[in-house]
């Protein structure tokens, strides 16, 4: 931690005693998940060490362009269109919320029985304890699920937020709500920054945030591969940080792993044995640094080979159409795009179903994993559908619910244990 860092976080109002006993906590949390393992690609390096000043590099970047007067827009899904946000000159960051560290201060105001994930978000916020949120301008929330909405009514007592209205059903009218809300997001950029979005530099901001999902895409690709040339923990990680990093320097960082990777598939070289169970994690996000469910399995001798999720596929794989033409037209396209999102906020979302059969066997699964983070009902309830659709496939379905504490690791272990033993090839 350097003194330039800590003067940066006092500035920002951080608390720093909880903040020194959150980040001293990470280094041996990664050391052991991350840097103990064998054989990974060079290309990690850059990712060990963003992750390395996890709170000062980014941080500092984002407050040089606040300095210089351009505005720092921070949210918590990918449903918040972030081409809109680059187009204005403005930065997105994607917010983590991934540890049990800043839940306890915010269950002092939310119910015990609310899902990790919003806990975690609202805590970071109410203790001080991240900088990005500290950094940003605004917080751009969604309707996504009721435990979420009433959280950010409840976070804009702290920060400005503003909430985008996410449709519950793919329907004609959800459609033109849909719509209706990205050009609402629009005016709300414009006014945040004081800079008019144009079909010009929406067609260039498109371009720029394609250019990482295919860059993501790539990296994906090369997981189909067996041997796996990668760890489902190292590529996790990856799309956790694509989140918040300089979205060119991602593409970047990225394309040259994919490099690496795709080097290593035409070798043959793997990081795990080419009989080694290949699974298919689906469900809710994992926010960095929740890494729980990957540690476990791969511990296991199984290889996570993708993750149906927010932080995997359904962020990357449907690019936005780069057909240029007037702003109405973009602004369509980006509507158009953003519902092709298969979360399980909507109804119905079969979708989901058709992705996961279609994922579990173009990555070659040898089962899937549904991960529920506990107190999420929409995914929970899905689950029901997951399961049915998968038995009529002849994909074994292992469900897991579950939160950020360590308390059910052991109960995990053997459940996946087990799961591991019946799919063995
Ligand atoms: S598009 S998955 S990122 S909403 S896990 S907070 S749903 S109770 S995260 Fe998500 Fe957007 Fe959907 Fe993706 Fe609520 Fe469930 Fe918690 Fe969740």
């Amino acid at each position: 931690m350097t003194t330039e860092n800590r003067q940066m976080w006092q500035e920002l109002g951080i608390d720093m005693e909880q903040h020194d006993v959150l980040l001293t906590a990470l280094g041996p949390v990664y050391q052991d998940i991350y840097l103990s393992q064998q054989g990974r690609p060079e290309g990690m390096d850059f990712f060990d060490f963003v992750v390395g000043d996890i709170h000062g590099i980014r941080v500092r970047e984002l407050r040089e362009q606040a300095k210089a007067g351009n505005k720092v827009v921070a949210t918590y899904c990918v449903f918040v269109p972030e081409e809109l946000v680059w187009a204005a000159g403005a930065i997105p960051v994607g917010l983590c919320g991934g540890t049990q560290f800043s839940i306890p201060v915010a269950e002092e105001t939310l119910p015990r029985n609310t899902c990790a994930l919003i806990k975690s978000s609202y805590g970071f916020k109410l203790g001080r304890t991240c900088p990005y949120v500290q950094t940003s301008h605004l917080i751009v929330g969604e309707t996504t699920c009721d435990g979420k909405k009433k959280m950010y009514e409840i976070l804009a007592e702290h920060h400005p937020v503003y909430v985008m209205d996410v449709p519950n059903k793919k329907s004609t009218l959800g459609r033109a709500l849909w719509q209706g809300e990205v050009y609402a997001f629009k005016e709300v950029i414009e006014e945040l920054t004081g800079n008019r979005i144009t079909a010009g530099n929406l067609a260039a901001a498109t371009k720029k945030v394609n250019d990482r999902r295919r860059a993501l895409q790539r990296l994906y690709n090369a997981r189909k591969a067996s041997p796996v040339p990668i760890s489902g923990k190292d590529a996790l990680l990856v799309t956790q940080v694509s989140f918040y990093d300089d979205v060119e320097r991602c593409t970047r960082m990225v394309n040259a792993l994919a490099d690496e990777l795709e080097k290593r598939v035409d070798k043959g070289e793997g990081v795990f044995p080419a009989d080694a169970p290949r699974i298919l994690i689906s469900g809710s996000p994992m926010a960095i640094p929740n890494w729980k469910l990957h540690h476990i399995i791969e511990s296991a001798g199984a290889a996570v080979v993708c993750e149906e999720s927010c932080i995997g596929t359904r962020n990357f794989s449907e690019l936005t159409p780069e057909t240029g033409g007037s702003l109405d037209e973009q602004l369509t396209a980006i509507a158009e795009r953003y519902m092709k999102i298969n979360c399980a906020c909507f109804t119905p979302n079969t979708e989901r179903l058709d992705d996961i059969v279609r994922l579990a066997r173009e990555y070659k699964a040898d089962g899937v994993i549904h991960y529920n983070l506990q107190f999420c009902h929409t995914y929970a309830n899905e689950a029901a559908l997951v399961e049915k659709r998968l038995e009529e496939e002849g994909i074994p379905l292992l469900r897991i619910e579950t939160d950020y504490g360590d308390e059910d690791a052991g109960q995990l272990r053997t459940r996946i244990d087990a799961f591991l033993e019946m799919i063995k090839k």
